[in-house]
């Protein structure tokens, strides 16, 4: 099939056809969409109908792009500010040149005082930026010090740690035909049973990658739902199970689920012999976990959990899991538990089942037309990432830093200084990658350089950059998009330019543009020969040469391969089996022991919850996404705005009566940690005793200079959160189980 990547319409109108990934905020989902440009400028988008997968299905933030792209309050040209001003509105409008030598000349003087390691890099979750963040920190700073502030790495990272410690495989996903040519009519896919939703709520989120409408594909064919949620979703009003549990206890739930299963016979006996290692030991371990004792831990009746069970042992099972699972310091053992669910009873990479990612290493990624980087962390500074000698696990299973040591560096100074940061695509003041957001705002302070690349004018580039480099909107450069990183790739695309807009660069261009300033006579090459050739290393995974290959071929959708286990295909060895010290599934984790960490999933109870801080009367939960914003994007966006205008907290109806409180009224929530203002959403969506509160929440049309900064402490839902509430392996933070009070108060 030819892709056609333009056509003119009879007025002139240029139609380009392009994938998307931010920004603005979004995923690597890579939806193929149409961009409608007349006279150089976009003036409207159309989900693409022939898009391998969202066959022309959009979200409202694709089509609302032109608002975005053209807000007044956009930065499109580099900015600097004298670091005595930081706070202030004194910006002075420069040139790239003028900004790069500037960056580069700082970075120099920084290196010479504190050594490469005096540097970090700071990311967000997984946007265009994300992916190519590595590269920033590592071949362009050359520091250790990748830093994704958000307590205990609490996205993704666990689950990612958990899977490949426990299963030695890359992210597993729901079986959704994505990588098949005919979808869901393939000969070689097969229907799944029952899709588990475990903390997730993808129509929404469509997470790293996962295209969240495809559970609605796979509902009208007949799949049925079970649903892991405290709160009562959309989802879950359609599911045939629905388990709303207490927050915070998806690793009891799991390990009651694991009972029945077990103590039912229900497993696939075949399987567990062949390729799980360690199940008496897990079945021992289950027998703590007697449904009535789960139960009263959850707040699931024991009966729905015995069904819920009996239909998860069904085959083909599918299981998508949430950030629910990081964001808790009980989830590598939630994960675990999860896991072994799905592992006991043979659902793992088979037709409609949870299909495995290859383990690093082996991922698709690697092009032989590869361009390898001729600069990178020096060994001497590589062994000094923060917080690697405290948490050797998360070391190993994590290119960054654990941010709580981190941000307990940054105040200390300890083990060494560090005085230049680069922060990209992220705006953590706003309550999202930080928790005790005020902390990090006076820690970074002591920075000697802040430089920010970003879109928009945030909190954090106000109080904190004394350079703004303005960054492209996806339609304003090319890129390149594989679903899950690379990791599990289903469909591979190129991002295809279509406008231009001021000044603004990729952050690939920005990487590049600074290497070539820092050290010119190793990397000669022109900008763009950098990045294409850069591109084709991702190109590999839709096998394809390069990046000109797949631009010109359009969407390449890579086949799973079904049963890798068998086939040597998980293995470095290339033998059979899994990529585990074992070689089988650890449901008993030999990793885990090596760790430090009990080898078996178990439960802990949240250091914050009704018997642990009975002072507070509320459960909170936190963050639950919408589809008006991502994150703390969008607020400016006043389509997206008039959708959700103010941040929101829920409460049953029950307890607003108890507290004369009304719909519409703000409230205080607070604990010992901190406290926000919301206004009050009335729902029998939460329970009684249970509120979720919104995050993101900033105030672009309010006042942006210190100590305002647009707002941002105001409804900052990250300042209840303690830092440094971890696992034992430095993973995940309570964000969806903390406990709080509620008061009526003044906006
Ligand atoms: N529109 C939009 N999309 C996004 C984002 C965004 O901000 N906006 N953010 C992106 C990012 S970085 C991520 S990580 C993903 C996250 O996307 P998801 O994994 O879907 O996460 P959430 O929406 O936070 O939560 C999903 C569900 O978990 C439930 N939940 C709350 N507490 C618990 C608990 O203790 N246990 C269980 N089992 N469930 C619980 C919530 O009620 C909610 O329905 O979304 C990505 N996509
Ligand atoms: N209470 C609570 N807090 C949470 C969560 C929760 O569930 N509850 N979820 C957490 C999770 S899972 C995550 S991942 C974090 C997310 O936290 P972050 O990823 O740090 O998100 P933002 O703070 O919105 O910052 C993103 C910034 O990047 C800019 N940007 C967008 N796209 C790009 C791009 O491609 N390149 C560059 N250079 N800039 C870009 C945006 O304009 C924005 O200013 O939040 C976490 N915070
Ligand atoms: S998931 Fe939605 S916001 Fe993300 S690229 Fe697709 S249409 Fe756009
Ligand atoms: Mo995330």
């Amino acid at each position: 099939m030819s892709y056609e990547l333009k056509n003119t319409l009879a007025d002139g109108t240029e139609v380009f056809r392009t994938s998307a990934w931010s920004p603005p905020g979004c995923h690597p989902v890579g939806c193929g969409l149409k961009l409608f440009v007349k006279d150089g400028k976009l003036v409207k988008v159309e989900g693409d109908p022939d898009h391998p997968i969202n066959n022309g299905r959009t979200c409202v933030r694709c089509l609302t792009l032109p608002e975005y792209i053209y807000h007044p309050d956009r930065i499109i040209y580099p900015m600097k500010r004298d670091p005595a001003d930081r706070g202030k509105d004194k910006w002075e409008r420069i040139s790239w040149d003028e900004a790069l030598d500037l960056a580069a000349s700082k970075l120099k003087e920084n290196q010479a005082r504190y050594g490469f390691e005096g540097a970090c890099l700071y990311v967000g979750t997984g946007r265009q930026a994300s992916i190519h963040s590595a590269f920033e920190c590592f071949n362009v700073l050359q520091t250790p010090n990748c830093v994704y502030a958000f307590s205990g790495y609490s996205c993704y990272g666990p689950r990612i740690a958990v899977t490949s410690f426990v299963i030695g495989a890359g992210v597993p996903e729901m079986d959704y035909a994505a990588g098949l040519k005919d979808r869901f009519d393939d000969p070689a896919f097969e229907l799944s049973k029952y899709v588990i939703v475990w903390g997730k709520d993808p129509l929404k989120s469509n997470p790293d990658g996962q295209f969240g409408h495809a559970l609605i594909d796979l509902m009208k064919r007949g799949t049925k739902l079970i649903v892991v949620d405290p709160r009562m979703t959309w989802l879950a009003t359609r599911a045939e199970y629905v388990l709303r549990l207490r927050p915070g206890t998806d690793a009891a739930l799991a390990l009651g689920l694991l009972n029945v299963i077990i103590n039912e016979d229900l497993y696939d006996h075949d399987f567990v012999d062949r390729w799980c290692y360690g199940f008496d030991e897990l079945a021992e371990r289950v027998q703590e976990y007697p449904l009535d004792k789960v139960s009263q831990i959850t707040g699931v009746d024991p009966e729905l959990i015995r069904r819920a069970a009996r239909a998860m042992a069904e085959k083909p099972v599918s299981m998508t899991w949430g950030v629910s699972v990081d964001e808790s310091n009980n989830g590598i053992q939630a994960g675990q538990a999860i896991l072994s669910i799905q592992a006991i009873t043979g659902n793992l990479d088979i037709p409609g089942g949870t299909i495995l990612g290859p383990v690093a290493g082996m991922t698709a990624a690697d092009s032989p037309e590869g361009y390898t980087f001729p600069t990178s962390t020096p060994p001497e500074a590589q062994v000094r990432k923060i917080g690697a000698e405290r948490y050797p696990a998360f070391d190993i299973a994590i290119n960054s830093c654990q941010p709580d040591t981190f941000l307990e560096t940054l105040e200390t100074d300890e083990p060494y200084p560090i005085r230049f940061a680069w922060i990209q695509s992220s705006n953590f003041l706003a309550p999202t990658c930080s928790v005790q957001p005020k902390r990090w705002h006076d820690a970074m302070l002591k920075m000697d350089f802040t430089m920010i690349s970003d879109l928009f004018m945030t909190p954090t580039a106000m109080a904190l950059a004394d350079l703004f480099l303005p960054v492209a909107a996806f339609p304003e450069a090319d890129g390149i998009v594989f679903n899950h990183y690379g990791m599990n790739p289903a469909v591979v695309s190129s991002i295809n330019k279509a406008i231009d807009v001021g000044e603004t660069r990729s952050d690939v261009e920005i990487g590049f543009s600074l290497a070539k300033r820092l050290y010119p006579d190793l990397y000669p090459e022109p900008l763009e020969e950098l990045c294409d050739r850069y591109f084709s290393n991702f190109a590999g995974a839709g096998r394809v040469k390069d990046w000109t290959e797949l631009h010109e071929k359009g969407p390449q959708q890579v086949a799973p391969e079904y049963r890798k286990y068998e086939k040597g295909m998980l293995r470095v060895d290339r033998q059979p089996g899994f990529n585990t010290p074992t070689g089988r599934i650890e449901l008993w984790s030999s990793m885990y022991q090596q760790l430090g960490e009990d080898p078996l999933p178990h439960y802990i109870e949240p250091h914050m919850s009704p018997t642990s801080t009975p002072q507070y009367e509320f459960i909170l939960t936190t963050g639950a996404r919408r589809f008006s914003s991502f994150h703390s994007e969008h607020r400016q966006i006043a389509t997206l705005r008039a959708l959700d205008p103010d941040p929101i907290v829920e409460m049953n109806p029950a307890d607003a009566k108890r507290h004369g409180l009304v719909a519409g009224d703000w409230v205080t929530i607070s604990n010992e940690q901190g406290s926000a203002t919301l206004k009050l959403r009335l729902t029998p969506i939460v329970r009684e005793g249970v509120l979720n509160a919104e995050h993101g929440w900033w105030f672009p049309e309010e006042a942006g200079e210190e100590p305002n900064l647009f707002g941002v402490w105001k409804s900052n839902i990250n300042m209840l959160c303690p830092s440094g509430d971890n696992s034992y392996m430095g993973f995940g933070a309570p964000l969806k189980s903390m406990m709080c009070n509620v008061s009526k108060s003044e906006r």
